[in-house]
């Protein structure tokens, strides 16, 4: 991370700062020490309170080994609290509290990713790192397989909602009991899980935070996995004849770009909206006679390419959730379209919607699909439009999407805010006041991808505090000096090495805007490019 002394003074000493009545460092840890046996919490269960400092590489032997993070690098000084905290008779949450000595004032909750089941300890560390008092939970249960859910509503119900609510009620009770001091505000940071986590507490919780990142928002849940599992049978196995393979996707991609990479007016491999892009495959048509060649596509192949990009309806013509954003089919072909149904689709199944180990998801189709819709197990399809809860309050929602994401297609984005837009009866200028959506081109899920992913969406995507291009103290400068963000600046590193330097930057709109080459000037610096207005 690149630390400006002028930025560390923005993101230390706003408004709020230096809240911090604790005093020397022997002080912060006795304190922290001590802070364990003090908690009450209602239904918890404080393990231990231990002071961690800078530089300390922090094992996790108890972090399930699924979540695949053994160690963590503390990079401030922070008193560590764990606990767990029960919610039903059958379910319970565990979480952590990393409150840092140079405290700003200011609470934080991170999210999850996918059906887990992990505290995020990188969410932990970057932002309690920044100042937060930060908190985590395993969301309800311990590792990333759905089973925990089988045959026990409260677990489901905690992924839902509770683990993440009630973990925010606990851990400002937390900060407080340890600053000696209310935080004078409340933020969260998600993505993917997270990010619908995110979208939860807007709808159904708008006290819970003034600010609210949500990235790569998993909603319209039960729908997302219904899509994400109806790959399978777009493609079969890899034996069959409908199955296009990675080298075909390559092939398929170059296509794309050739179709839709100067849409935005600069060839850069870079699909700055993925909507204006209409990709027909019709031209890879393999010349008839042609055999296995990873350069063209069996007219059968072809149906399976453009069934990819088409959004999945059900029997009755309704819309479950729309079609992979052209852009992301290499990566894509790693993932959902490897020809195995997705672990996720089939977890959600068997452990959440049937209660059946022994559903079979080769056997998955549209009554599945419409079944779970229905079922819609504590509203996880988190897809409510009313934001008014949040726009009473005053909370700030930035949303924002890459726009080469293989695993939650950023079409379901703009899908979500129409909807918000239709049912508050809210234009885009008006939504502006607490609710703004960012493309973010080049990106893939939740970072990484060809394009100015770093967005200071969480480490390792970090190249700069400057709320210009960090969407964290975007949203900070937002709702603590009003300053509404108007674009999120990304930065591609050479070679996805910080260390090398910038290969290019690039200002992320807001929509309904799409970003354009201005048609003078580098490429490579955002003064190139502009937001315009588009027809939607
Ligand atoms: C932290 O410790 C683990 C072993 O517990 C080790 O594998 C890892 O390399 C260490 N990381 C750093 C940055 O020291
Ligand atoms: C706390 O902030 C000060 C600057 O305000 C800095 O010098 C110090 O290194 C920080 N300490 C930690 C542990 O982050
Ligand atoms: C939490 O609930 C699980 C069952 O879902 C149980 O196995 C575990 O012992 C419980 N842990 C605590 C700390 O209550
Ligand atoms: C998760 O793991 C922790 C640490 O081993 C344990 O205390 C807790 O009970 C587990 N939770 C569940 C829901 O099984
Ligand atoms: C935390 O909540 C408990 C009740 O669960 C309450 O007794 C205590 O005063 C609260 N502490 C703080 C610092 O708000
Ligand atoms: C198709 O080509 C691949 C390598 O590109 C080869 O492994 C495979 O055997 C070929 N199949 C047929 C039916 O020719
Ligand atoms: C989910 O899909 C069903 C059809 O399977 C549809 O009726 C419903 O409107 C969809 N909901 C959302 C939020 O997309
Ligand atoms: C960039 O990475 C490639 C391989 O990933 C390597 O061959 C090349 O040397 C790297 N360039 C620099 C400047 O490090
Ligand atoms: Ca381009």
């Amino acid at each position: 991370m690149k630390f400006d002394q002028s930025l560390l003074a923005f993101v230390l000493n706003a408004s709020a700062i230096l809240a911090n009545p604790v005093g020397s460092k022997g002080d912060f840890q006795a304190k922290c020490a001590a802070i364990a046996s003090k908690l009450a919490i209602q239904n918890g269960n404080v393990y231990f309170s231990q002071s961690v400092t800078a530089g300390t590489n922090l094992t996790l032997p108890d972090n399930d080994p699924s979540c695949a993070q053994s160690f963590i690098v503390v990079t401030a000084d922070i008193c560590r609290i764990a606990l767990s905290v029960s919610t039903s008779k059958t379910s319970n949450f565990s979480m952590e509290a990393w409150l840092p000595s140079n405290w700003t004032g200011r609470f934080l909750s991170g999210g999850n990713g996918g059906l887990n089941g992990c505290i995020s300890y990188q969410d932990l560390a970057y932002t309690s790192a920044l100042g937060f008092s930060a908190v985590g939970t395993n969301n309800g249960h311990n590792g990333t397989s759905g089973r925990p859910f089988l045959n026990n509503a409260g677990v489901v119900e905690d992924f839902a909602y509770r683990a993440l609510h009630t973990g925010v009620v606990v851990g400002k009770n937390i900060s407080k009991a340890f600053y000696g001091k209310q935080h004078k505000k409340s933020y969260y940071l998600g993505c993917s899980t997270g990010g619908r986590q995110g979208f939860k507490s807007a709808q159904a919780f708008p006290d819970d935070f003034d600010g609210i990142v949500a990235g790569a928002p998993a909603i319209a849940f039960n729908n997302l996995t219904s899509w994400s599992g109806h790959f399978y049978l777009l493609t079969g196995p890899p034996t069959s004849s409908r199955f296009v393979s990675q080298a075909q996707w390559l092939t398929v991609h170059s296509d794309v770009l050739k179709q839709c990479d100067a849409l935005d007016g600069v060839v850069d491999g870079v699909i700055e909206d993925a909507l204006q892009c209409n990709y027909d495959p019709t031209g890879l048509t393999c010349p008839e006679g042609t055999t296995n060649s990873t350069s063209c596509l069996t007219p059968t192949q072809v149906k399976t390419v453009k069934a990819v990009y088409e959004p999945l309806f059900n029997r009755q013509g309704d819309i479950t959730y729309p079609g992979l954003q052209p852009g992301a089919e290499v990566v894509a072909s790693f993932v959902i379209l490897n020809g195995v149904p997705f672990s996720y689709t089939t977890d959600w199944f068997r452990y959440a919607i049937y209660n059946d180990p022994s559903w079979d998801p080769t056997t998955q189709d549209l009554d599945d699909y419409d079944y779970a819709a229905k079922l819609n197990r504590f509203n996880i399809e988190t897809f409510d439009g009313d934001l008014g809860g949040v726009q009473k309050r005053g909370t700030k929602v930035l949303h924002w999407h890459g726009q080469m994401d293989p695993i939650i297609t950023s079409e379901n984005s703009p899908r979500y805010y129409e909807h918000v837009s239709a049912t508050m009866g809210l234009s885009p200028s008006q939504l502006d006041e607490f609710y703004r959506y960012f493309l973010v081109s080049g990106t893939g899920h939740c970072g990484g991808g060809d394009g100015a992913h770093a967005i200071g969406q969480g480490t390792g995507e970090v190249n700069s505090l400057d709320p210009k291009e960090n969407v964290l103290m975007a949203l900070v400068d937002w709702v603590e000096n009003k300053n509404a963000p108007e674009t999120i600046i990304g930065t591609k590193w050479v070679n996805d090495t910080q260390s090398l330097g910038v290969k290019f930057q690039r200002a992320h709109c807001k929509y309904p805007k799409r970003n354009h080459y201005k048609g003078t000037g580098d490429p490579n610096v955002v003064s190139s490019w502009e937001c315009i207005d588009v027809k939607r």
